[in-house]
Order: C-alpha cells, then sequence, then structure tokens
C-alpha cells in the first residue's frame, strides 16, 4: 500500500528542538518503541521549520500552492472524501466508570481501549516521521493556559497546529523540566484512513488523548475539540472554571462604553460570523471586535467571569462566506491561510458555493474532480474550512491577548430552529439561564458527520464536547451561578427562525447588531423588554429597526409564542431530561415545571 505520510529527511537545525522535560521525552520514547517511525521531528514554531514543511507538503500533494497574487502564501488541502467532518459516533470519553461519561457521551473502558489502540499504533508510523509539536492554549501570561504536546505522522496537521494555537518554544519554555507538571498528551496518526479504524479517544482521568484513523480537522487538531473542550471541561469542573463552546466579541458604544459577550451556539451555528459582526449603516458608530470565534474559557475574579480564548486561529466554516455575509472573515483568509476540501479554479484561486461573483467556468472540485456550473456536485465540501491566524483579522479585540480576559456581561445561547423559539428573549436569572442552556435544541449541520438538518437537544453546544456527566456539568454551571455576585444576564436567540416558503424571516448577519443592542441595553439596565412564559422579550418597538427592509408581519413571526408549539417544546424539554436517566439536577426539573405553570396562567 502506498504510504500517505512518508518520512521526510530535514536539513541540519531543523526539527532538532528536543525539549528538556524527562517526563515528555519519556513519553515521545515510549510512542516511537510503539509506532516505529523512521525518523523523529521535534517542532520549534520558526518561520525557517514552517518554510521547509511547507516545501516538503507540497512535494508530497498534501498542499496544493494557491495563486500568490490572489491568495498570498496560501495553500489547499483535500482530505479524504470519506474524512471531511468529526465523527461522534467514533469519539470516545475512556473515564473509569460509564456513570463518569455520563448518558450523552460514547463511554470505553480505559485498559481496554489502551489496548486496542496500543494494537492499531504498533508499527503505524513505519517509514513515516513523528512529529512532536509543543503548544500552549491561552495567552502566554494568563493563569488558564495550559501546555500539550501532539504526536502526529501528519505535516498537515504540524502547519495547522501552527496556526492554530501558539506553537513551538514557547510551549516547551512554558512546561519548564519539572517532571511533574501539568500538560496534555495527543497521540495522532493517520493509520490508513479507514473509517472502521477511526477512533477519537479521551482519557480524562490521564489528560490524555489518541485520536487515529482521520486527518481531518477536529478528529485531529488536538487543541481544539478534544484537549480545550472535552479535556477542558473535564479540568475545568475540577479546577472551578468554565470551558466552553463559545465565541467572545467585544461590543463598544458610540459614547466609548464597551461590553465583552460570550454566545454558545451548535457547530455550524453561526459563531464566527456573530464574532466578526460589521453592524449595518444605522449603526456605524458602534464597534464589534473578535476575542474568539469558537471556544472560550472563564474564570471568576472579584465575583465576576472573565473569558480568554485560548485559540490563535480560525478554523472556520467555508461555504456562505463572502464579503457581503462577512467580510471580515474575508479579509481574515485573503493571504497566509490554509483552504480544506474548497475547490480550485484553473488560475490557482479557490472557489466555494456562496463565495462573491461569479463561478469559474470550470475548476476541480473538493474530491478532486473536474467540476462545471453545470455539475450537480457541490464544487467545495459543505463542511470545508479555512485555518486562518488571527492576526488577520482586521477587528481583533485589543484585549485578545489579556491574561486575566476580558469580563463578561452577558451569555448568549441560541440554535438553528425553524420554528418556536423566538429571535430573542432574556432568561429571569442564573438558574433559568443555565435552564435556556441545557434544553437549547439545534437542527444538525454537516460539521459531524451523519444526517443534516435534524433537531436534536444539544446543551449548551456541548453535546459532542462535554469531556463528563452531563448532569455533573449543569451542577457546575449552577454552583458557578451561586459564586458569581456580578453574574452575566443570560439570552437566548435563533437567526434560524422561518416563515412561509421555508425563507428565513431575519436578515441576519450584521444585522444581528439590532439584537445585539438590545441585549447590551439590558446589561445597562434598559426596561424595555415584556414579560412572557419563557423569559423577558423585547417589544415590537425595544428592536432598533430603523433602515432595515423588513415586513412588519415578519416581526411579529419572530417574537412570536406560539402556545401549540410550545406545547410540544415543553414536552420535548421532558423528554429529554427524562432520557438522560436522572442524572439532570432537582433545581433545573423544577424550572420545567415552574415553565409549564407560566403557560398555564
Ligand atoms: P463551527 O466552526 O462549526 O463551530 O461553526 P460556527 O458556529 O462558527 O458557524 P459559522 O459562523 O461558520 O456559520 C455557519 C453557517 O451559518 C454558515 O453557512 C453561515 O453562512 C451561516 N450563518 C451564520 N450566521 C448566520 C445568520 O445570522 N443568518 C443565517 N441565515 N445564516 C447564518
Ligand atoms: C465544530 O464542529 O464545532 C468546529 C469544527 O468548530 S471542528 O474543529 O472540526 O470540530
Ligand atoms: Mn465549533
Amino acid at each position: 500500500m502506498k504510504n500517505i505520510a512518508p518520512a521526510i529527511s530535514p536539513p541540519s537545525g531543523i526539527g532538532n528542538n528536543k525539549p528538556a522535560n524527562q517526563a515528555v521525552l519519556d513519553w515521545v520514547h515510549e510512542v516511537e518503541l510503539l509506532a516505529k517511525p523512521e525518523n523523529i521531528f521535534w517542532c520549534d514554531g520558526s518561520e525557517r521549520e514552517c518554510d521547509y514543511l511547507l516545501q516538503e507538503a507540497m512535494r508530497q500533494n498534501v498542499l496544493i500552492k494557491l495563486n500568490e497574487k490572489k491568495v498570498p502564501r496560501s495553500y489547499l488541502h483535500r482530505s479524504n472524501p470519506n474524512d471531511v467532518a468529526r465523527v461522534e459516533q467514533f469519539t470516545f470519553i475512556c473515564a473509569p466508570t460509564k456513570e463518569e461519561a455520563g448518558p450523552t457521551n460514547n463511554w470505553s473502558e480505559p485498559g481496554d481501549t489502551y489496548a486496542k489502540l496500543q494494537g492499531l499504533l504498533k508499527g503505524a508510523m513505519r517509514g513515516r516521521t513523528l512529529f512532536v509539536v509543543p503548544y500552549i492554549m491561552g495567552p502566554p501570561d494568563s493563569p488558564l493556559t495550559k501546555v500539550g504536546f501532539e504526536i502526529t505522522d501528519s505535516i498537515y496537521v504540524v502547519l495547522s497546529m501552527r496556526i492554530m494555537t501558539r506553537m513551538g518554544e514557547v510551549a516547551v519554555k512554558r512546561l519548564g523540566n519539572d517532571p511533574a507538571a501539568e500538560w496534555n498528551r495527543g497521540v495522532h496518526s493517520l493509520l490508513d484512513i479507514d473509517p472502521a479504524r477511526r477512533f477519537i479517544c479521551h482519557f480524562p482521568q490521564d489528560n490524555t488523548i489518541i485520536s487515529v484513523g482521520s486527518g481531518y480537522g477536529g478528529n485531529v487538531l488536538l487543541s481544539k475539540k478534544c484537549l480545550a473542550l472535552r479535556i477542558g471541561s473535564y479540568l475545568a469542573r475540577k479546577q472551578g472554571w468554565m470551558a466552553e463552546h463559545m465565541l467572545i466579541l467585544g461590543v463598544e458604544s458610540p459614547d466609548g462604553k464597551k461590553h465583552y459577550v460570550a454566545a454558545a451556539f451548535p457547530s455550524a451555528c453561526g459563531k464566527t460570523n456573530f464574532a466578526m459582526l460589521i453592524p449595518p449603516k444605522h449603526f456605524a458608530s458602534w464597534k464589534v471586535t473578535t476575542v474568539g470565534d469558537d471556544i472560550a474559557w472563564m474564570q471568576i475574579r472579584d465575583g465576576r467571569l472573565f473569558a480568554v480564548n485560548p485559540e490563535n486561529g480560525y478554523f472556520g466554516v467555508v461555504p456562505g462566506t463572502n464579503y457581503k455575509s462577512n467580510p471580515n472573515a474575508m479579509k481574515s483568509i485573503e493571504h497566509d491561510s490554509l483552504y480544506t476540501n474548497v475547490a480550485l479554479a484553473d488560475d490557482g484561486d479557490v472557489w466555494w458555493e456562496g463565495k462573491d461573483g461569479a463561478p469559474p467556468k470550470h475548476a476541480i472540485d473538493w474530491r478532486g474532480n473536474d467540476w462545471t456550473p453545470g455539475s450537480k456536485e457541490k464544487a467545495a465540501h459543505p463542511n470545508s474550512r479555512f485555518t486562518a491566524p488571527v492576526r488577520n483579522n482586521p477587528v481583533l479585540d485589543s484585549n485578545f491577548e489579556k491574561g486575566e480576559g476580558v469580563p463578561i456581561s452577558a451569555i448568549i445561547f441560541g440554535g438553528r430552529r425553524s420554528n418556536t423559539m423566538p429571535l430573542v428573549f432574556q432568561s429571569f436569572d442564573w438558574e433559568h439561564g443555565v435552564y435556556l442552556g441545557a434544553t437549547m435544541a439545534s437542527e444538525t449541520t454537516a460539521a459531524a458527520t451523519g444526517a443534516v438538518g435534524q433537531v436534536r437537544r444539544d446543551p449548551m453546544a456541548m453535546l459532542p464536547f462535554c469531556g463528563y456527566n452531563i448532569g455533573d456539568y449543569f451542577r457546575h454551571w449552577l454552583a458557578i451561578g451561586k459564586r458569581l455576585t456580578n453574574p452575566p444576564l443570560i439570552f437566548n436567540v435563533n437567526w434560524f427562525r422561518k416563515g412561509e416558503g421555508g425563507k428565513f424571516l431575519w436578515p441576519g448577519f450584521g444585522d444581528n447588531m439590532r439584537v445585539l443592542k438590545w441585549i447590551i441595553d439590558r446589561c445597562e439596565g434598559s426596561d424595555a423588554a415584556l414579560k412572557s412564559p419563557i423569559g423577558w422579550l423585547p417589544g415590537l418597538h425595544d428592536l432598533d429597526l430603523a433602515e432595515l427592509e423588513i415586513d412588519h408581519k415578519c416581526v411579529d413571526e419572530l417574537l412570536e409564542i406560539d402556545h401549540e408549539e410550545w406545547k410540544t417544546e415543553l414536552a420535548e424539554h421532558k423528554n429529554f431530561f427524562d432520557s438522560l436517566g436522572g442524572v439532570v439536577p432537582e433545581v433545573l426539573m423544577k424550572q420545567g415545571k415552574q415553565l409549564a405553570v407560566r403557560f398555564a396562567e
């Protein structure tokens, strides 16, 4: 069989940044004895190293160089067509007991799983290079920051980690020489990219991740969903902080008052877009800035929640991104970016569904086949992604690097719901807000393999990412609330409600500023809200809709609470909680009952 990751032989001075920490050396040696690589490449994160790896990646056809004039210093990668999204059914939490993993996770016994994975890794890197990627998650001077080491046999993973994390020497330095220091062990091998031998396994008690058989983003960039969310959430509960699937944005009013907001939307439900929002003309003197687009680590300081973005890059959804929907994302991916599974035009530019301008007359699609505008197949995969450094973002927040994080005024939950859920509403208090998060639902998207468009409960957008028992996770949220003297207000939004003919009722994107403005006003103490059974809703005139062409009927529909639909919704909340087999805290069960009572009043 063709070696899908042939070994490289770097010139002297490259690939030999061996750390001094004995625990790291012992672990790498152990994996070396098992996987039998041809050689070991110790990454330092330097420009010289990057240039060399890019050359090698092109030589191996792992990356294709794009037109230097159109997208400078940028590359295209095509993953195996059987390997284009996260695989939730093959993702495991290997806690000592099934109860610790809880009802929402696939559980696998740690001892058996280590044995199985060791079997798969035996000799798996023969003829390949074993890369050691040191990285940190979080700003260098943050108390929340964690060190990770990822072993991988994929050069694409190395080059992606270089964008997505602070990688190399900075991590080696931060870890230091103490063999007992806390750090995450990640082992990744492509094996032979066979879906039958694809397992993403987490051992929270050992701070260890082993991922085999995939070469796609969320499965293999172990810093991201694996460490920052699954292992992160486990550590956060133990250590008293929070690891959440949330964007973080700053919003500054014309008089210079600034708030920060964190929002949890499920995969491919609008985090990147919201985090990079450009206010419409009517709000021209308002400014929105990005701290993070996918993950928030939050800690309590002076009774408030403070958030950092542990990442250093964006791994974002490409299709639908254009200069109208998200100009800041477009500017972020104009140069120094990796593209995965988009189409390649004949002039060496990239193309995807929803890009500005006319499609190319001919292109090579994400599978590597000829494509024309008349083709039935999509040019770019619906889950095609960009990997871009945060520094490319024209509206990167000035406090992005701030170690203590930014103070959070509001937390927003939101899903993709074609009915039932109004455009926006506010919880009565923290506990009610936790109930909103715990019962949220969304239509599934192409970010994970499986059916698309099916409504499923996705508590706090963490269903695929909570590394321990979801009941304990809810309890952790409630316990955090008790420790906050100045808690963020909690809201729920839905950009995706549909009207007759199945069209979105709300324009979304930049116009989401109108909803954000109401949220900020509420944080500032505005009483422009009406009490409803589900929470505080803006009245018809409480949303600033100036210069927006929208039918009043649409606005009515967007804010409507349909009692019939809510009857079903309430029953689904109860079914969901019951399906979790008794782990849901009594306080939340009670919230459900109180909601029903409010509807009956
Ligand atoms: P992950 O990276 O998977 O966690 O996703 P994300 O939550 O960052 O989602 P993203 O912002 O990339 O948006 C995903 C899809 O939703 C894209 O196709 C967007 O075009 C679409 N989208 C985002 N915001 C809106 C909106 O306000 N309205 C509508 N109708 N679509 C939106
Ligand atoms: C998501 O699916 O929520 C993502 C993309 O952010 S991935 O990193 O592939 O998980
Ligand atoms: Mn995500």
